[in-house]
């Protein structure tokens, strides 16, 4: 039987997509723009199975159950719909990296799943329409398609705003907990907008930032970049906080204080924070050693995974029946 093999990578939004805009077709309030990371891979094989009656998912060695099994195959219902198909599948996906721990799991999964079981069904899709079935699971996944600065417009289309080299930029992964993060993002979304009383001011200023940092990236302005990441991700994880919304931990904290020690060092780093509680630092090559260096050294900080810009989703096996 057809089967596709797709990798993908997670991507680290510099200006965060936080609120929806429409729950059906999962369309975001605010445009997004974010780095696709070579260094941490999510690997998924779909493979069509004739005989089955149910869609199965094998996640990280272990068979899935509940939210992320129901989750795969309603992406993969999309993709049956478009391909006129009712044949069930075998998902088998593995990361390497912490699962569902705010180290957007979800985008590089999502990004592939869609790539492969497109690939699987025989689809010959462009990447932004596989993005936009990948979006409707999570809207991150979009961005994972195109390699280096990827953004997703509140139209839920995405595409490449700069390649890979663009700048010298590293992000450095300081991973703070191996475990699931305590609230998802959607959830999480939903909360701010429904009690967060800056969720408004929220949506009137990420825009704005967003269009900073495409220039930033544009004109290749690290300093500029860093500045405007943390204005988008500390608005927005003030936004969330108000409505009680917390992904901070004492490592998360410990870890911005030493980012800002080396910034009164003379050191041009910044972080950002998504919906968990590790630090992504963002600094130039030129201090990735040292700063890499520093991170280690923080109490909380069980390991810091050291990435930069890489590839979009790519099929990297396919078999036709
Ligand atoms: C982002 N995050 O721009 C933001 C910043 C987390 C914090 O996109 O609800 O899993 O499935 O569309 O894509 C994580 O949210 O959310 C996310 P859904 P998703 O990367």
């Amino acid at each position: 039987m057809s089967s596709g093999r797709a990798i993908a990578h997670p991507n680290i939004a510099i200006a965060k997509y936080w609120g929806k805009k429409a729950i059906s077709g999962n369309i975001p309030a605010v445009p997004s723009l974010s780095v696709t990371l070579a260094g941490m891979t999510t690997t998924t094989d779909v493979e069509l199975d004739a005989a089955a009656k149910i869609d199965t998912l094998v996640l990280d060695g272990e068979d899935a159950r509940g939210d992320a099994l129901t989750r795969a195959v309603a992406l993969v219902d999309r993709v049956r719909m478009r391909a006129g198909s009712n044949v069930r599948a075998r998902i088998t996906s593995t990361n390497d990296f912490p699962t569902a721990s705010g180290l957007a799991s979800s985008a590089s999964g999502f990004a592939a799943l869609a790539l492969a079981a497109t690939r699987a069904y025989g689809l010959d899709l462009d990447a932004a329409d596989v993005a936009s079935l990948a979006r409707e699971s999570s809207a991150s996944a979009a961005r994972s398609f195109f390699s280096g600065f990827a953004a997703l417009d509140t139209d839920g289309v995405a595409h490449q705003v700069a390649p890979p080299d663009q700048l010298d930029l590293r992000v450095l992964v300081c991973v703070t907990s191996e475990g699931p993060k305590a609230v998802g993002s959607t959830s999480g979304m939903i909360v701010t907008a429904k009690n967060s009383p800056f969720h408004a001011t929220w949506l009137a200023i990420a825009p704005r930032i967003f269009d900073d940092v495409e220039a930033a990236i544009r004109t290749k302005d690290f300093e500029r970049l860093g500045v405007a990441a943390e204005a988008s991700a500390f608005a927005m994880h003030g936004a969330a906080l108000a409505a009680g919304v917390s992904y901070f931990t004492d490592a998360t904290h410990a870890v911005i204080g030493e980012v800002r020690a080396l910034r009164n060092e003379g050191m041009l780093v910044f972080v950002t924070m998504d919906a968990g509680p590790h630090v992504k630092v963002l600094v130039l090559e030129s201090d990735r050693a040292k700063c890499a260096e520093r991170m280690e050294s923080v109490p909380g900080v069980l390991r810091v995974i050291q990435t930069r810009p890489g590839e979009g989703a790519k099929i990297v096996e396919e078999t036709a029946s």
